[in-house]
């Protein structure tokens, strides 16, 4: 299928393709057993500047959007989601900044971003707060010209391996979701220090840690917005990180196609390859039209994105919720495909399947997506009476 991507979107596509064939493949199986962050990867990617893929020219980054950004994340995906999730988690801690922080944020951290000289986290969840993002108990409470931070933030990528984290937290609790505010917190500010790292099912190249705030002083200017509108800069931070983690399950869906149909055209069974027998060649045809169909759906919801609309959370839902859903079917039926090979470490798609199961889970369960979807189809149907 042709996209008709641009010139210059091939290219990147080309370059984080080479980088994950000759950077990633090569170690994933290493990365995955030994739970290992992958900082030599992450350098590779910001000498290739991806890091500064979707951040302004103004502030050191190649100005590129969300269709550059979901190229790039399909591609590492393709290889391995534990470093795509590593590099798309960047995106993730930036968007507070990018979309609401002041000209002195924006000039301070951004340019440093961009270069991949320090990593980002974002950190919304807490241990009663997942779904329900209201929910969160963290406080930040000002003294003076300081917010003093306390709670503990759950399950956060790159926590402890990031140097800036952007974090909600609640500045007024009887407010409910008005009473939250978004901050920056710098690793190393005093207060502030991470949890036991998390050992998980799967992407087991990235690091999952508990941020802990015990009386964190951080400057009021850390706030990003105002007081009151942090649950607005986690709901659109959301919005617009949810593609990307869509085209983690597209990419994770085509690395596992890709190794069943090898597969299938080598295992011999009842004397002919297995690829010549139609209900192979029925679950290969599903999966290769369903794959088609989501990059079509993440490529032209990135390319609305882009285009500068303003409401995109039921667009972003749909991609994530499509996409990944079928990631884990891909990866699971690529396994089904290769038998007992597929169940086995020496193939890549069982961790391709283990890995695909965060991916219905994070940055929103498809289940929320789906309420999502819902209470925006509630208004649109409300706005044409
Ligand atoms: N953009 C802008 N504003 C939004 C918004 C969005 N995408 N979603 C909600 N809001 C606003 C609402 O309009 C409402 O504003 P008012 O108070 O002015 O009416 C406010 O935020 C509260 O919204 P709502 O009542 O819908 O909040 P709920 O507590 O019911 O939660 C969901 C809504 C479930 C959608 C939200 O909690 C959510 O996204 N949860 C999943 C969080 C998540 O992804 N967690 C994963 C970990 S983070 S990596």
């Amino acid at each position: 299928m042709d996209y008709f991507l641009t010139e210059e979107q091939i290219m990147i596509r080309d370059l984080v393709r080479q980088i994950a064939e000759e950077k990633v493949v090569p170690v994933r199986e290493e990365l995955d057993e030994k739970e290992e962050f992958p900082w030599e990867i992450m350098r590779v990617l910001a000498q290739s500047d991806l890091f500064g893929l979707f951040i302004p020219e103004q502030y050191g980054g190649l100005g590129k959007g969300c269709l550059e950004l979901c190229i790039a994340v399909e591609e590492l995906s393709k290889a391995c989601v534990g470093v795509s999730t590593s590099y798309a988690a960047n995106a993730l801690g930036t968007f507070p900044i990018l979309l609401f922080g002041s000209e002195e944020q924006k000039k301070k951290y951004l340019p440093d971003i961009a270069a991949g000289k320090r990593l980002v986290a974002f950190g919304l969840t807490e241990a009663n707060a997942g779904s329900d993002a209201a929910g969160i108990q963290t406080t930040a409470k000002l003294q003076g010209d300081e917010y003093v931070i306390s709670g503990t933030k759950q399950w956060i990528t790159n926590g402890g391996e990031a140097e800036i984290y952007t974090i909600i937290a609640m500045t007024d609790r009887a407010k409910g979701a008005r009473g939250a505010s978004a901050f920056i917190i710098e690793k190393g500010t005093p207060g502030f220090s991470f949890g036991k790292k998390e050992r998980k099912m799967g992407i087991r190249a990235s690091v999952t840690r508990e941020l802990v705030f015990d009386n964190c002083r951080v400057p009021k200017t850390n706030i990003i917005g105002r007081e009151g509108m942090g649950f607005i800069v986690a709901m659109k931070t959301l919005d617009s990180s949810r593609t990307g983690v869509g085209a983690q399950g597209l990419g994770v869906a085509q690395g596992a196609f890709e190794e069943a149909v090898k597969f299938a055209r080598q295992r011999v069974q009842f004397g002919h390859p297995i690829i010549s027998f139609q209900a192979i060649q029925h679950m290969l045809a599903d999966m290769a039209t369903e794959i088609e169909a989501a990059r079509a759906l993440i490529y032209s919801v990135s390319r609305y994105i882009d285009s500068g609309a303003k409401d995109i959370s039921k667009e972003s839902a749909m991609a994530k919720v499509f996409a990944t859903d079928l990631g884990m079917r891909v990866t699971t039926n690529a396994v089904q495909i290769m038998g007992g090979s597929g169940y086995m470490r020496d193939y890549p798609v069982e961790k391709m399947m283990r890995d695909a199961k965060i991916l219905q889970i994070y940055e929103g369960t498809n289940q929320i997506q789906r309420n999502v979807i819902g209470q925006e189809l509630i208004k649109e149907a409300a706005k044409k009476k």
